[in-house]
């Protein structure tokens, strides 16, 4: 698949879609220890694959459901995050925030949920890129990220950060 990022002006090509979704309850955010997948091992939020035929709303309110057993609503898009991985891999990935949802966070064999205050995020047990881009969007800011990986180091980036 082909993106256009604006902030860079460029078209890239991924080899997978994928979507991340940030749930806020009053000063607390859903997180989730990964069970399997890209990832696994790593705090996160719900999220995983677009599969075809699937917009990335459709596969963010699908990959919440399964993994969490929220179901989400009013989603608002605050990332466009590029990955591309040494070995070849590359994932292009949308990341939404919502403040609403029904249900109550249970677990599923690929996650285990749960609420965190948004003050002590453990940035460090996540993506080593996670801490340039989630603090920007809780905030309220749309980052736009291109993020290049030798496994799960983070070799470079460039971003853009938008109020
Ligand atoms: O289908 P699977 O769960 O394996 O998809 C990978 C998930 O991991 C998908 O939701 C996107 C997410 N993910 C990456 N890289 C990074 C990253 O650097 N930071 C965060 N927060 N999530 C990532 O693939």
């Amino acid at each position: 698949m082909l993106f256009k990022t604006n902030s860079f002006k460029q078209y890239y090509q991924f080899k997978d879609l994928a979507v991340l979704v940030f749930i806020i309850k009053d000063q607390q955010i859903l997180l989730i220890n990964k069970l399997r997948g890209l990832g696994k091992g790593k705090i996160n939020g719900p999220g995983g694959k677009v599969e075809p035929h699937e917009s990335f709303e459709q596969a963010a309110i699908r990959e919440t459901l399964e993994e969490v057993h929220l179901s989400v609503t009013n989603l608002q898009e605050s990332a466009k995050l590029g990955f591309f991985f040494k070995d070849g891999y590359s994932l292009y990935v949308r990341v939404f925030i919502t403040t609403n949802f029904t249900g109550t966070a249970q677990a599923s064999p690929e996650a285990i949920p749960f609420w965190q205050e948004i003050q002590t995020i453990p940035y460090d047990a996540m993506w080593q890129d996670d801490v340039l881009w989630l603090p920007e969007i809780l905030a309220g800011n749309f980052v736009e990220g291109l993020f290049w990986f030798q496994e799960d180091n983070m070799l470079s980036h460039q971003i853009s950060i938008n109020p």
